[in-house]
């Protein structure tokens, strides 16, 4: 029997950096949610029966609407949950312009700093996994050339975090004054990352003294409150529930897209990840939403973002 579940259900493990950028956005938002584990390295069969094939770490449930990617993650969050808001009025736009800096160049240059500074030491399943997803075919080869190009890699991260150390020189809280934002979410999991998982991660940002404060700061802000949910209750919560996605294309649509149209959607980079197929239900500027039903018959909406993702018609 369908019902309208409104929990959110959260597929994503600990160490997730992109995980933690959302965790630190339920904190700001002081929501409730259930955490599903899912595995550190593909195959994800629980996981992949819900996305139809997505891979990457989160993914946001809630009843049958399956949101992929921290973008389309936090977005909705903040249409379901407004208040507080993470987009301050009047600078939402250009929030939103930076995340596509600090999800792709920033955060690509910390995961090879991470993968790189790890050399030899990284197990060969995960470099093999990790090693396609973020170098590409030859990316025995990247992760060679990120272990020697480590100095410069680390100039090159050098300058952003003391951009971000003189914003913060004037005491005030956040990034962008008194309130937290989703600027904050989105550098903390970065500088989260950096400090975590590269050995020399906190030495390297010992001389950006405001940066180490705001750190703490967003640090204790927390996670909101949550209880962890098992993949088969997940499944049958999706069974359980009908997607409450809204149906129709905008206008002006580039690609022609049409309620119903049979899309494939990737991330658009060479990670050598699986499509996801299904029917046209939703399309504007910002997201993009497709029906689809796996074997065992359960029927999901899954939402991506635009930005950042290749539609293919069939
Ligand atoms: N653009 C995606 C990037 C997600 C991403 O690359 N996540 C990493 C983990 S932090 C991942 O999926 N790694 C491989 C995996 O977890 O299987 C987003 O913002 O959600």
């Amino acid at each position: 029997m369908a019902n309208s579940s409104t929990d959110i259900l959260f597929h994503n493990y600990p160490q997730s950096p992109v995980a933690e950028k959302v965790r630190v956005v339920f904190g700001m938002k002081n929501l409730a949610w259930r955490s599903v584990e899912i595995p550190r390295l593909a195959p994800k069969p629980m996981l992949t029966a819900l996305t139809g094939g997505y891979r990457r770490t989160p993914v946001m449930q809630i009843g049958a609407d399956i949101y992929c990617d921290s973008q389309c993650i936090i977005r909705e969050l903040e249409r379901r949950f407004p208040s507080p808001s993470v987009l301050p009025v009047g600078d939402a736009g250009l929030l939103w312009g930076l995340s596509r800096w600090t999800d792709g160049a920033l955060f690509d240059l910390a995961v090879k700093i991470v993968l790189g500074s790890a050399g030899e030491n990284l197990p060969a399943d995960f470099a093999l996994d990790r090693g396609r997803l973020y170098f590409g075919k030859n990316w025995a080869e990247g992760l060679k050339q990120a272990n020697v190009q480590l100095p410069h890699l680390a100039a090159q991260m050098r300058a952003p975090m003391s951009w971000l150390d003189t914003q913060l020189a004037d005491d005030r809280p956040y990034l962008l004054g008194t309130e937290p934002t989703l600027i904050d979410a989105q550098i903390y999991h970065v500088v989260w990352f950096i400090d975590g998982r590269w050995s020399a991660g906190p030495n390297f940002l010992s001389e950006f003294k405001h940066l180490k404060h705001w750190q703490k700061r967003v640090a204790s802000i927390g996670h909101g409150t949550s209880s962890e949910l098992s993949p088969e209750e997940a499944i049958r919560t999706a069974r359980n529930n009908e997607s409450m996605s809204a149906t129709g294309v905008a206008a002006n649509d580039p690609q022609g897209l049409r309620v119903a149209d049979v899309i494939s959607i990737t991330p658009d980079v060479d990670g050598g990840e699986q499509s996801v197929t299904g029917t046209v239900r939703f399309a504007d500027a910002e997201t993009v939403t497709i029906e689809r039903e796996d074997e065992s018959c359960v029927k999901v909406c899954v939402h991506f973002p635009r930005a950042g993702y290749r539609i293919e018609p069939h």
